[in-house]
């Protein structure tokens, strides 16, 4: 899988995917990321990306004609329409649909190549919407200063789950959200650590229990830190 980022800030990128699974699938040559700048797509003289709202307010607004550019040279196309069945063009802001796992479970299923728009939050404007992006993404209902740090979040939620990223292939079977509640939570040595003990029944070896134990563990703190997940 191909991640191409088109971004005002790529030095943002430089060191961010060096660690961890994005590094080590990277390594295996299983994913390829990169940051492009989205100001090497300008035509004018002092490289100008973005410009004054049309009917006022504050803020400037990304231009489309560098995105419309850099999107045709990395897709190969500058609609919709045209792309590879494969490709998926995101724009990154705090309009899209919210990112959840079953969304970065569809990316790295059905996608080969990314190309992840990082927008400003005063705005880019909306032809880009309008003709050249799949999918709008936002990563939470709060405000960023720009799209970069929530491709981060894409990139890994997406590089994580593709077959091979993970040490072992069920991993991802386990965890946060795969079964619609938070993971139990997990306990290591020391049994006893400043007076608080590790819950009784994971030192016993008898595994229907701890499951039971880890089921009903989980349900309760789904309850307490996200009882939305139980609608
Ligand atoms: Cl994708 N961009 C910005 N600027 N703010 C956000 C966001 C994205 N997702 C949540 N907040």
């Amino acid at each position: 899988m191909r991640f191409d980022i088109i971004t005002i800030f790529p030095g943002f990128f430089a060191t961010v995917f060096d660690y961890g699974i994005v590094r080590r699938a990277q390594v295996a040559g299983l994913i390829g990321i990169k940051a492009h700048d989205l100001r090497d797509w300008t035509t004018d003289k002092h490289h100008i990306v973005d410009d004054r709202p049309f009917g006022g307010g504050d803020g400037m607004v990304l231009k489309p004609d560098p995105i419309f550019a850099a999107v045709e040279s990395l897709a190969g196309a500058s609609a919709r329409a045209d792309y590879q069945a494969a490709t998926r063009v995101i724009l990154l802001s705090p309009q899209g649909r919210v990112l959840n796992q079953a969304l970065a479970a569809d990316l790295a299923k059905s996608a080969k190549h990314i190309v992840i728009i990082a927008g400003r939050y005063e705005g880019v404007d909306e032809r880009v919407a309008s003709c050249l992006v799949t999918d709008e993404v936002s990563i939470g209902d709060y405000v960023l200063s720009g799209g970069e740090p929530a491709a981060v979040v894409l990139v890994d939620s997406v590089a994580r789950l593709i077959p091979g990223a993970l040490g072992s292939e069920t991993s991802a079977l386990n965890e946060s959200f795969s079964e619609g509640l938070l993971d139990c939570p997990q306990y290591t040595r020391p049994p006893e650590f400043r007076g608080m003990n590790v819950p009784e029944v994971l030192l016993t070896g008898n595994h229907a229990e701890i499951a039971r134990w880890r089921r009903e563990a989980a349900a309760e703190k789904t309850r307490r830190n996200r009882p939305d997940l139980l609608k």
